[in-house]
């Protein structure tokens, strides 16, 4: 099922054994759906539950395991919790008065993750001196409850809906055209495009032209020429098919803005400066080097598939041979990655912004660089700096961090 307007975020809760942590998820939700007990160490593997909380939304609330457990099971479990940091959309750092380097530690973890965090100081109803804990957690947002007593858990739920990151909405294109423009859109109509419609990129881009009162021409690349000396005024913006791309350079005055369908889908969905970024591993990749294929969703691979044929030969005969790819499709950020040196990840148009941007933290989390389709085969066909020249931003990274280091050709 394709989660859209309700997006699930993921609550995960973090704290020394002990602390209160499912007793504070239990009093959250109005369930018990973790096992609480004075015994440290209760809660042994990570726990999902899945539920609406308002004003929040749909969420997934996580418990995890105490960070404090020690041995060697200690270690796993410890693991297993961090696991939980790479897809939270927010941290719950759950503590008691016994504040001490685990604290401070878990917060090392959460701001080195960009993973937003709101600290929950529970046992409140110990009646024990908070003054001295005021001074840890008052640069953070933060609030006072008892999971015992449900105390404090309207003010939990404020927090946690207040510190949620919300997605801004990128368009695909409007931004770079004015009224009355005009938009080149060079589709081609080959054995990868189905059967009597165009796709959804194209489809959308039509209609972000058409709600900015421009003026929208789609050709087949073969009419490319014709249109653009037919055409009175130079197009202010010409979008083509990645895979055509560098033809289409060729046949497009340098000085006409020109871009990809999935250039534009890559901001629109996601992070296009970070996938561009993420171009800097290609060059240090060696035949050595894994590869992971990501797809949003499980489509019958095609003949000629891009994800599967084309771009595993192009990056094999740019890096010299070698090069092991595996190949990940569905819906979420796969667990069991192991050691990865590039993630190359779909246009994911069955994916919304939210659920991309989730995947390009999960990556930045871990440490794995990422690019997707569009970007590497504009780079891998030697035109990326051109058609990156309308989005200033990530221009800029391509030109100070990229361009001296790589073998664009
Ligand atoms: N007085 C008081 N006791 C609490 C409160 N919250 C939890 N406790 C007690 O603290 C103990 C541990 O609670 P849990 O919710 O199991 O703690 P946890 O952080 O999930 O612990 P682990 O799963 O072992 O990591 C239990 O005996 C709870 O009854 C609270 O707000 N006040
Ligand atoms: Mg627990």
């Amino acid at each position: 099922m394709i989660a859209t307007g309700g997006y699930r975020k993921y609550l995960a809760f973090f704290g020394k054994r002990n602390v209160g942590k499912s007793s504070l998820i239990n009093a959250l939700v109005g369930q018990d759906v973790s096992i609480v007990s004075d015994v440290p160490g209760t809660t042994t593997d990570p726990v999902y539950k899945s539920l609406e909380i308002h004003p929040i939304g749909p969420v997934t609330v996580v418990d995890t395991p105490g960070v404090d457990d020690v041995g060697e099971l200690g270690e796993l479990r410890v693991k297993r919790a961090l696991k939980a940091m790479y897809k939270a959309d927010i941290a719950i750092l759950v503590v008691d008065q016994r504040w001490n380097e685990y604290e401070d530690w878990l917060i090392e973890q959460f701001i080195k993750m960009d993973l937003p965090f709101v600290i929950a100081v529970n046992k409140i109803d110990q009646s024990w001196n908070t003054s001295e804990i005021e001074p840890k957690v008052s640069p953070y947002p933060h609030c006072f409850v008892s999971g015992l007593k449900k105390t404090g858990i309207e003010d939990l739920r404020r927090l946690i809906s207040e510190n949620l990151p919300q997605e801004e909405d990128i368009p695909l294109l409007s931004d770079l055209i004015e009224a009355g423009e005009t938009v080149l859109l060079v589709v081609p109509i080959d054995l990868g495009a189905p059967k009597g419609r165009l796709i959804m990129p194209q489809v959308e881009a039509i209609r972000e032209v058409l709600d900015r009162e421009a003026l929208c021409l789609v050709v087949k690349e073969r009419e490319l020429r014709w249109a653009l000396q037919m055409m009175k005024e130079a197009p202010s913006l010409v979008v083509a098919d990645s895979h055509l791309i560098s033809r289409i350079a060729a046949d497009v005055p340098d000085e006409i803005p020109l871009t990809t369908f999935s250039i534009l889908e890559a901001r629109h969905k996601g992070d296009l400066v970070e996938m561009v970024k993420g171009i800097k591993r290609v060059e240090e990749l060696t035949p050595e080097s894994k590869i992971m294929i990501m797809e949003g969703c499980s489509h019958a691979p095609l003949v000629e598939d891009i994800g599967r044929v084309k771009i595993p030969r192009w990056l094999s005969n740019h890096i010299g041979g070698g090069l092991s790819f595996e190949i990940r499709a569905g819906r979420d950020f796969p667990e069991d990655i192991g050691e990865i040196d590039l993630i190359i990840h779909c246009g994911g148009c069955t994916l919304t912004r939210a659920m991309m941007m989730r995947r390009i933290r999960e990556a930045r989390r871990r440490g794995i660089p990422i690019v997707n389709y569009g970007v590497l085969i504009s780079y891998l066909h030697g035109v990326l700096e051109r058609v990156l020249r309308p989005f200033p931003d990530a221009h800029t990274i391509y030109i100070e961090e990229i361009e001296g280091v790589t073998h664009e050709n």
